[in-house]
């Protein structure tokens, strides 16, 4: 029987997903924007429903506390991120942030009192989308980044992180640092990808999470006149690129098969229907759950940027903007979480996943562990992402037994 009030959580979900909806039902909620503060208000509302002890941080991190019996020891930290990608789904991160409050909002119900102090948390800047990097509001909590830098860091229109938290009035005062130990960290969010629903398993328990890197490139050739200037003497930036990012898809082919290179950004200079371009600038995203091949990786696209740009006569430079190691949870906190699923009376397998997350920064400083539900198609970061509500509703109870086994630890 579970102990989510099914109902309630439903139309909270329906209530949170109206903020930023597209017209195909996915989610517009960039970092720190206008929808991205609409959803932070009526997060800290219903935070102040329960009477929790609220703090907002100076990278705008939003946490809720409920005391335990034990008001003095460790807390037991939940929750994700309402951040969502320009286009994304409505279940990446805002499931996360939505069953912790619906954790808090069980215990009320059914008067149950953790021994130890519950928090709740929504990290500023998951995605990494609007300004880089991901994982910025659990990064500088747990001293990955300075938090000079990174109020500092800009967007494409020039807005600071600064400013944009001002502007949405959550330039909070307490330093996005931890005040205390913690006992654990648990997140529950989609897998996002095929495994679970392949295997027609309700949750996943995950191992561990790829470690990845963030490069950015630039590519310096020559404008010309699309019309006299010879194809042979070309500098072309522009093809040199194309050249790059073919070769960069080709990775996984020399390295190990769980490799994954994506180029998502590209933009070109100066962008002229019958001029050469002289100045392209791409992104990559290269991943693997080896370390070591993210470094060989990274080593192997300067190589292949040298050798198209020695072909086309073109200069580069390569700036890496991000590395994160893989994570491996903590094992105590997944058996945890394995209890809690045989408790729960639903299917669950052990995965690894392929997607960043706040928990791989929190498992550096406390026992973390991350549960997985399926995605339809293992389809995110695009509007159509979907989870059956039976898997959801599965997820969160495990999440929220765990959370209670987690809180009553000594
Ligand atoms: O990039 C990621 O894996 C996450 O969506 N931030
Ligand atoms: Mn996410
Ligand atoms: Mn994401």
């Amino acid at each position: 029987m579970t102990l989510v009030d099914t109902e309630r959580f439903e139309k909270t979900y329906e209530k949170y997903s109206e903020i930023g909806r597209t017209d195909r039902d996915g989610l517009h909620r960039l970092t720190l924007s206008e929808t991205d503060a609409a959803v932070r208000d009526l997060f800290v509302a219903d935070l102040e429903d329960l009477g929790l002890d609220i703090r907002i941080d100076e990278i705008g991190n939003i946490f809720g506390r409920r005391d335990g019996t034990k008001p003095n020891a460790a807390p037991v930290l939940i929750g994700s991120h309402l951040d969502s990608q320009p286009y994304g789904g409505r279940y990446d991160g805002q499931l996360g942030v939505l069953a912790a409050l619906e954790t808090l909002r069980l215990f009320e119900d059914r008067d149950i009192d953790t021994s130890r102090p519950v928090e709740i948390v929504n990290w500023t800047n998951e995605e990494g989308s609007r300004f880089k990097p991901a994982l910025m509001g659990s990064g500088v909590f747990t001293d990955k980044f300075e938090t000079e830098e990174i109020l500092s860091n800009t967007d494409r229109d020039g807005i600071s992180v600064e400013a944009a938290l001002q502007n949405i009035g959550y330039d909070g005062e307490s330093p996005a640092k931890p005040m205390e130990d913690i006992h654990a960290y648990l997140e529950v969010h989609i897998e996002q990808g095929p495994v679970l629903e392949q295997n027609e398993t309700n949750v996943g328990i995950v191992d561990g999470v790829f470690g990845m890197s963030w490069l950015e490139a630039t590519i310096y050739g020559e404008a010309d006149h699309a019309g006299p200037s010879p194809i042979h003497s070309r500098n072309d930036a522009l093809v040199a690129a194309a050249d790059a990012v073919t070769a960069i898809r080709r990775l996984s082919n020399r390295f190990s098969d769980d490799v994954v290179t994506t180029v998502g950004e590209f933009s070109v200079s100066p962008d002229s229907i019958n001029v050469v371009p002289d100045e392209v600038t791409f992104s990559i995203d290269l991943r693997s759950y080896d370390d070591d091949t993210v470094a060989r990786g990274v080593e192997h696209i300067e190589k292949e940027l040298e050798t198209v740009c020695e072909r086309e006569g073109t200069e580069f430079e390569l700036e890496e903007l991000w590395r994160i190691p893989h994570t491996e949870f903590s094992p105590t906190v997944c058996d945890i979480v394995t209890e809690a699923a045989t408790e729960s009376d639903c299917s669950y397998q052990r995965i690894i996943g392929g997607a960043g997350h706040d928990a791989n920064y929190l498992n550096d400083i406390t026992d973390a562990a991350l549960l997985f539900v399926p995605s339809v198609d293992g389809k995110t970061h695009n509007e159509a992402e979907f989870t059956e509500w039976e898997d959801i509703l599965a997820g969160v109870d495990v999440f929220a037994r765990a959370t209670n086994q987690l809180a009553d630890q000594n």
